[in-house]
């Protein structure tokens, strides 16, 4: 067990302590109920300027999540691999990252350099995400932040490399995971979403977003 090292007291819900499990640190609830509905409105505006798209892994095949980011950077998908761009693909600037998500950062993570991308995915009731690692950054000391709204998700941690024993843990709206350390490129991935457990996003679904420096 973890203390919960939030301070500025915007989030925090004052309840759940953080669980440690492989050695990422996670969060129950720490973005209280106002907070998830404040996000949520301000990614509204988000979505409305840089909308959400289905990218394509390497190999031609469609994700199962729709994505956007916010930030300097996006992440992004095609035939020609897996990396980071200045631009939606509608040629748009990616909106800023809100000020909330900032301080989440900020007081979760004590680091002054701030992150430049914070990617947006969106899942439906019968998206997942593979197991996989967050490995297009250029320095992995720093963490990766993930914060939960809306439906429940079966969140599967691995191992450093592919395959092996792994465990779950169901990431609750409003919950934060600090991926960060000897953890940073533990393979992850999510296996199904609870439809229906949450009545934070009106048509149902699940938003994922990750805290990411990128150069
Ligand atoms: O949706 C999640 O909880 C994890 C997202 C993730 O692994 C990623 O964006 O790389």
């Amino acid at each position: 067990m973890q203390e919960n090292r939030v301070k500025s007291g915007v989030f925090a819900t004052g309840g759940a302590e953080a669980i440690r499990l492989r050695g990422f640190d996670i969060h129950p609830g720490l973005l209280n109920a106002d907070a998830q509905a404040a996000l949520v409105e301000e990614l509204r505006g988000v979505t409305k300027a840089a909308p959400l798209f289905s990218p394509v892994t390497p190999y031609g095949k469609p994700m199962r999540v729709r994505m956007t980011s916010m930030g300097k950077f996006g992440w992004f998908s095609d035939r020609s691999g897996y990396r980071y761009e200045g631009k939606h693909p509608s040629g748009v600037d990616w909106p800023p990252i809100p000020e909330l998500v900032l301080t989440l950062w900020r007081d979760l993570t004590e680091l002054e350099r701030t992150p430049d991308c914070c990617l947006l995915n969106f899942y439906d009731s019968n998206a997942r995400m593979g197991m996989h690692q967050d490995r297009d950054e250029a320095d992995f000391s720093y963490p990766v932040v993930s914060i939960s709204l809306g439906d429940s998700a079966l969140f599967r941690i691995g191992n450093e490399t592919r395959g092996g024993k792994t465990e779950s843990i169901w990431l609750n709206s409003g919950d934060v995971v600090v991926m960060g350390g000897a953890a940073r490129l533990t393979y992850h991935g999510v296996d199904r979403i609870r439809a229906g457990s949450s009545t934070l996003l009106p048509k149902g679904g699940r938003i994922n977003l990750t805290l990411r420096v990128v150069t």
